[in-house]
């Protein structure tokens, strides 16, 4: 397999990666030190941008705020407590500004993480709240990295710095890939310099982002479970090409969504077997629309991974 368009994609940016060389090497570390040894995840979460400047001032976005990733997290680090469960240590590769593990529901409702309780008096319950579980669940040394990115270079280059790392985790390691990954970007070679005039109309040329996936699965992380998202807004295509996910790049499974129906439907896709050409089985992880306030279906698509995890680890 050819993966020229995935090398010359990654070499066309200038992306600083030595600190995330250093801080993974001191949370590996930790993590190793812990009295059991723990499986890894890295969680990847929110959108990629593509920058239109080197000195960036304009750039092309999506709509993902990293609902989907910041929940998944809370699943695998509150796994820790589950029966048969070892526990995650979780690498969150998540977008800059988007939503944290345990403190969505504050970043994404100011109001409801202060509460007025008279003339002056401010509480901050829920927000504390929030903070303290956060806090619990990621206190122990080697349980919890942020890793931030924005564009879709920097992301690109930390997952590949993040799955080499991992790579000697063996099965051990698992990839949950959330992000929402742009398709299209404009070369660094190509990129101009300094702000885009603002005069006239803006004629756009874009370039495919070569698909990472197969390299993740043969190259970087050879031996590690890999979970990949497929997005689709038209329900007809979402299956096909969720399938081609794992003939193609040899990804393990496939959690399948359409954009409305995403915080209430997901199909898991697995390979049954070993090589790409292995029959794949299908099943729907649906909320519960009696379930009580405050599930979500995170719960399930964590569940079912870390099954999946379990079983391919024991291989
Ligand atoms: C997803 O499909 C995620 O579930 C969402 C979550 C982005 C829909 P939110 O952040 O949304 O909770 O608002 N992520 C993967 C999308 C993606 O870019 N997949 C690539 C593709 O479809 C493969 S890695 O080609």
């Amino acid at each position: 397999m050819s993966f020229s368009g995935a090398e010359s994609f990654r070499k066309s940016s200038p992306v600083d990666t030595e600190w995330i060389e250093r801080e993974l090497s001191a949370f590996l570390e930790r993590a190793r030190s812990q009295e059991e040894s723990r499986p890894i995840v890295c969680v990847t979460s929110g959108g990629t941008t593509v920058p239109l400047e080197r000195n960036c001032v304009r750039f092309i976005d999506n709509f993902s705020k990293g609902t989907r990733g910041a929940l998944s997290a809370e699943q695998f680090l509150k796994a820790r407590g589950m029966v048969h469960c070892a526990g995650y240590s979780v690498i969150f590769l998540s977008r800059t500004g988007s939503l944290l593990p345990f403190l969505s529901e504050c970043q994404e409702d100011m109001a409801t993480a202060f509460s007025v309780s008279g003339p002056g008096e401010l509480q901050v319950s829920a927000l504390a709240e929030a903070l303290r579980t956060f806090h619990s669940c990621t206190e122990d040394p080697g349980t919890f990295l942020h890793v931030p990115f924005t564009t879709v270079f920097e992301y690109v280059q930390y997952l590949e710095v993040i799955a080499r790392r991992l790579a000697s985790h063996g099965r051990l390691a698992l990839f949950y890939l959330a992000a929402a990954v742009s398709d299209y970007y404009i070369p660094w070679a190509e990129m101009v310099e300094h702000k885009i005039s603002g005069a006239g109309p803006l004629v756009l040329e874009l370039q495919k982002v070569p698909k990472l996936l197969g390299e993740l699965t043969s190259v970087w992380a050879p031996h590690a479970t890999v979970v990949s998202f497929k997005l689709e807004t038209d329900e007809e295509v979402l299956l096909t090409k969720a399938k081609a996910a794992i003939q193609k790049y040899g990804v393990d499974a496939v959690l399948a969504n359409e954009l409305h129906s995403r915080k209430e439907r997901v199909t898991l896709l697995v390979r049954a077997g070993e090589g790409r050409a292995a029959p794949i089985h299908c099943s729907v992880l649906r909320l519960d629309p009696s379930a009580p306030p405050g599930s979500v279906i995170e719960e399930q698509l964590v569940g079912a991974v870390v099954d999946l995890h379990r079983q391919r680890s024991r291989r």
